[in-house]
């Protein structure tokens, strides 16, 4: 699979794709990255990509031209710009973007993005939550950490069958590991009973019971 990230801080990505099970798809070449950045087609001597909003207000607004010619070369991808007026990020774009060929995503910075450049050379905008950023990265780096993980042979594959899991809509069950006692505390008696039944009623009721307290949104109704 082939990811192209536009940004102006492409040193932003050289942890998050050297580290973990990233570097080792990119390694593996089962993942190329490359990057491409507006400021190559910044205007003027000082490379300008932002300007100021027409109407007035606060902050910079990034320029269509840069933009749009640092696009044109990647308009046979699917290109996905990161604000915070898009879609809600979900398990389920992740899982589309797993399947595509080329996938490009783009970083947003400043106070926004000329719309012309977003209708005309943008496929969807996806928002990484309710909150913002200085920019687009953050949100890039957690698409490109979210679609490794559910390419065939990263994870030694039992990503796609966990996703299946995120996918019947419930958040999953505490889990411990040894020793049995900790500091005092305890494992759940329930898990170390041996009794296969029990144990996953008992997963099934913890998965229910933590959705209904911290995710209400998730249960159906
Ligand atoms: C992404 N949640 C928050 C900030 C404007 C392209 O326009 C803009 C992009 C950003 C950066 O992204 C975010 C964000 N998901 O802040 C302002």
């Amino acid at each position: 699979m082939r990811i192209s990230v536009v940004t102006l801080f492409e040193e932003y990505f050289d942890s998050p794709l050297q580290v973990s099970l990233v570097g080792k798809a990119i390694g593996n070449g089962q993942i190329t990255i490359d990057f491409h950045n507006p400021r190559d087609h910044g205007k003027g001597v000082h490379k300008q990509v932002d300007d100021a909003p027409f109407g007035g207000g606060a902050g910079m607004v990034m320029m269509p031209e840069p933009l749009a010619r640092t696009l044109e070369p990647l308009a046979s991808s699917h290109r996905v710009m990161f604000t915070p007026t898009g879609s809600p990020l979900s398990q389920a774009a992740l899982d589309r973007f797993a399947g595509m060929n080329h996938l490009t995503l783009i970083c947003g910075r400043y106070e926004g993005v000329d719309q012309r450049v977003i209708d005309h050379f943008v496929d969807e905008e996806i928002s990484l939550g309710d909150y913002v950023l200085l920019g687009g990265e953050v949100a890039a780096a957690a698409v490109i950490e979210g679609v490794a993980r559910l390419l065939p042979g990263v994870v030694g594959n039992p990503a796609s069958t966990e996703s299946e899991s995120f996918r019947d809509g419930l958040l999953e069950e505490p889990v411990y590991t040894r020793p049995s006692e900790f500091r005092g505390w305890s494992v759940p008696e329930v898990l170390l009973s041996g009794d296969h039944g029990r144990i996953a009623a008992w997963r099934a009721e913890q998965r229910r019971l933590r959705t209904l307290e911290r995710r209400p949104d998730l249960v159906d109704e």
